[in-house]
């Protein structure tokens, strides 16, 4: 094959082919989806390079386009007594000034629960609470006229604190809880009990693109709207909600995002709903990008939770009972509160079987922005608390917090708190594998060695266990739709409802229809997210854009594969049965036909074949009872496990991460560079969120760190110095699309680890430390805490 031949001869793909790669591969079965593996590279890394990939501000603007700059709230809570937008309107090259009133439709944008308005109406609940919008020729103007308006605000107190609310009775949705065994009598038989309070921080998504979107008039009232959102279709809805007109009226399109990371799955609605409602009423394109100090003051972030817990030990550490009680900081609208709240429960014993176990959750609404998605969807949230209590126990009992984990460690047939029995549960296979690789106990001798010779550094080691469930936890989110076109040349387009926002999932889904119709991927193409194309879409999100959407992908090459060997058995006067498409060519009972791909699609078009069809999939087997809290809502479960080494210098209090090194269960994975790429993402984000990404708001309300000089994320000074991560050598589940099991959100809880690696090198260092848990261990709480 020509491809083929091309491929192996270049110098890169030698390079490739050089790699030395983990013995996981000798479980891959299929020929060409083998070296499709093995060669393909992410489809935009050239175009991102090269600065040719289409953002949303990329988009050649149409003749006659304004720009929009929003108005928000100065204060956090208070009674809007007057909106002064008349020195504003009346400035030169403004074309016009929007609030509440002149919504047509509803001035509603809630996701979850219709609690969220557009602009503010009587009251304001979060300072950067968007209150109007100015529409000019240029953004200079616009962002000058919005400055000119003024807001007579009655201010209220505001409530910043989430357990101030909950004991003031501001909730936004009534407490969860999730429960099994007898957490009541299991006291009892408990050698050893601990108590304690977790804490966790919120943490910004600082994706590069800030949220933006461009509006457009097509004919007939119908809007178009290019957006940079996880969810087009939740866009879609409340931009019709907004402008009163049915969702048909209403066509949102998204070519990729400059990163979501849960930030855009609700958020971007917003500024689409805005710029749609600027276009209709102006009747010209209109524009809104934020600025990135905007950005960070006006959206919403990580959920930081506060906990109570208690945990119960037999003589032999095994965890016999666990009680919590969480509170979220939810903000000042639901957003995605609730179902995040869900998740922090559902993931709130980790990968520990823990036969006796109650913990409530509270969704408390402060006047914060809305707190929303970001990826582990308060799993990690919940995870930090169960390790928390694991590491109060361990100190208590003087044994290091990994024995304690190990031991609890979920087995193949227990169940999760919420009922679902646990199958292939890889977690002592990934410890195994990572002990014979990394030899944890003599990492723990070397740890402890250096200690004892030297003073003034310290080195701490932890181990940090996840299991993270696959599916959304909301049943009817679990589908997905695909939309395949071959063409007359034999080259394939394909529409699906998966946002690509660099994680991958275009260059996964082109693999799967390669894979399945048997040709090269130079052949398929992945067009632009579109309500048009497919309706309906859940928002890329819970770590199942691959799965759903490569799923309904391959449904429907699979009927393309068929319909097109029933021509090639007529054209070849033989049995379907006898047919078989492979790397481009028609094989009859094993042999190479005369036909190929091109030639047989040219045929079945001439025959007046359909070369286009549609997949649909639903996860089988997914369903949960939200009124007993009990269910099976996961298709599969990723397991994987880190060690992590820090070295903290105890007279500056600043530290580093020597080492982390993990084993992850990738399944089978169909893009190993990609997901690798993912993992060391997420390490990264989720290290800074234990670290030193410190989200602040002073007491009236006000965010504090809203810039990048006052916000740290990591960069490649505070990578960790070496980062290994073994692939679990496993068949992956059919539920993963391909075996490949999904991998957006499951690592960044491996950086949880680092706060308690952080912490095992205070207790080297300072014998009176008595660990509490508050992340971020930023590098000035680390220095009172070694001197505490
Ligand atoms: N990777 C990049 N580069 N950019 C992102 O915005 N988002 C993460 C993860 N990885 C993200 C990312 C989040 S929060 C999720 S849920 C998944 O990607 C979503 O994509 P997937 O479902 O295709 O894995
Ligand atoms: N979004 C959502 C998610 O709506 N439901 C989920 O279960 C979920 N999980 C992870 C990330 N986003
Ligand atoms: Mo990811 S938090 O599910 O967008």
């Amino acid at each position: 094959m020509k491809f083929e031949a091309e491929r192996q001869q270049s110098p890169e793909s030698a390079a490739i082919r050089d790699l030395k790669l983990p013995r996981h591969f000798d479980f891959l079965t299929f020929r060409l989806f083998d070296f499709l593996t093995l060669t393909m590279k992410n489809i935009d890394s050239i175009s991102h390079v090269t600065g040719r990939s289409l953002y949303v501000d990329d988009i050649p603007v149409r003749t006659g386009t304004l720009y929009g700059a929003v108005f928000a709230s100065p204060v956090a809570h208070g009674i809007v007594k007057g909106l002064d937008v008349s020195k504003a309107e009346k400035m030169e090259g403004v074309a016009a000034v929007f609030t509440a009133a002149d919504i047509p439709g509803e001035n509603q944008i809630g996701g979850v629960i219709p609690d969220e308005v557009l602009f503010a109406d009587g009251k304001v609940e979060f300072n950067g609470q968007p209150m109007a919008l100015v529409v000019a020729r240029d953004e200079l103007t616009a962002r000058k006229a919005v400055a000119a308006i003024r807001a007579d605000i009655e201010a209220l107190e505001p409530v910043t604190d989430a357990r101030e609310a909950c004991e003031k009775g501001m909730l936004l949705v009534p407490p969860s809880t999730f429960q099994t065994g007898d957490v009541g009598s299991a006291w009892d038989q408990c050698a050893h009990i601990f108590e304690g309070r977790s804490e966790s921080g919120g943490q910004e998504h600082l994706y590069i693109e800030m949220q933006g979107s461009y509006a457009y008039l097509m004919e007939n009232g119908h809007v178009k709207i290019r957006s940079s959102t996880q969810g087009p279709t939740h866009v879609q809805k409340a931009a019709a909600n907004v402008l009163g007109v049915p969702m048909h009226q209403v066509e949102v399109d998204v070519t990729r995002l400059g990163g979501g990371f849960g930030g855009k799955e609700d958020q971007a609605t917003a500024y689409a709903c805005m710029a749609a409602l600027a276009a209709a009423k102006l009747e010209k394109p209109v524009k809104i990008i934020l600025h990135r100090m905007d950005d960070m003051r006006m959206t919403g972030k990580r959920h930081p939770y506060s906990a109570d817990f208690t945990i119960g030990l037999s003589e032999d550490f095994k965890i016999l009972a666990y009680k919590a009680t969480f509170y979220q900081n939810g903000g000042a609208a639901a957003d995605l509160s609730p179902a995040i709240l869900d998740r922090s429960l559902f993931h709130s014993t980790n990968t520990y079987y823990i036969p006796n176990s109650k913990v409530t959750a509270y969704s408390c609404k402060t006047n914060l922005p809305p707190n929303t998605a970001f990826r582990g969807f308060g799993g990690p949230q919940g995870m930090f608390i169960i390790e928390s209590a694991i590491a109060k126990a361990a100190h208590e009992l003087n044994v290091p917090a990994r024995i304690i984990q190990q031991k609890n460690f979920m087995k193949e047939g227990d169940y999760f708190q919420y009922g679902q029995v646990a199958k292939n549960v890889n977690i002592g296979k990934c410890f195994q594998l990572a002990d014979k690789e990394y030899h944890m106990v003599a990492m723990a001798r070397e740890v402890d060695h250096f200690n004892k010779y030297n003073q003034w550094k310290k080195k701490g080691m932890a181990l940090m266990p996840v299991c993270f469930g696959i599916s959304f936890t909301n049943k009817s989110m679990n589908q997905a739709r695909a939309l395949v076109h071959v063409y007359q040349d034999g080259s394939v387009g394909i529409s699906t409802g998966a946002i690509e926002m660099g994680q991958g999932v275009n260059t996964k889904i082109l693999q799967v229809a390669a894979h399945t119709l048997s040709i090269n991927p130079e052949r398929v193409k992945i067009e632009t997210t579109n309500t048009t194309r497919v309706s309906n879409t859940s928002p890329t999100a819970a770590s199942s854009g691959a799965d759903l959407n490569g799923k309904a992908t391959e449904m429907a090459c699979k009927q393309l594969s068929s319909r097109l060997r029933r021509t090639a058995a007529i054209l070849l006067n033989t049995k379907l049965t006898n047919v078989s498409l492979r790397n481009e060519w028609v094989y009859v009972n094993g042999v190479k036909s005369e036909l190929s791909w091109t030639e047989l699609v040219k045929k079945a078009h001439l025959d007046r074949v359909c070369l286009t069809e549609q997949g649909h999939y639903a996860t089988p087997m997914v369903d949960f009872d939200k009124k007993i809290s009990k269910g099976h809502p996961f298709a599969y479960h990723v397991y994987g496990l880190a060690i992590i080494v820090a070295e903290v210098d105890c007279l500056r209090g600043n530290y580093h991460f020597d080492k982390v090194l993990m084993v992850h269960d990738f399944g089978n994975s169909m893009s190993p560079d990609i997901d690798m790429g993912q993992v060391e993402g997420a390490l990264a984000q989720g290290l800074g969120w234990m670290t030193m990404e410190e989200v602040a708001y002073d007491a009236e309300g006000k965010l504090l760190s809203n810039n990048l000089s006052t916000y740290k994320i990591p960069d490649i000074y505070s990578a960790p110095r070496e980062v290994k991560c073994i692939p679990l050598p496993t068949k992956g589940p059919k539920a993963a699309i391909l075996r490949s099991k999904a991998v957006g959100e499951p690592p960044l809880m491996y950086g949880i680890g680092g706060y308690f690696a952080l912490q095992n090198a205070i207790k080297a260092f300072n014998p009176d430390y008595v660990p509490d848990f508050d992340a971020p261990m930023t590098m000035e709480k680390m220095l009172l805490r070694l001197y505490q």
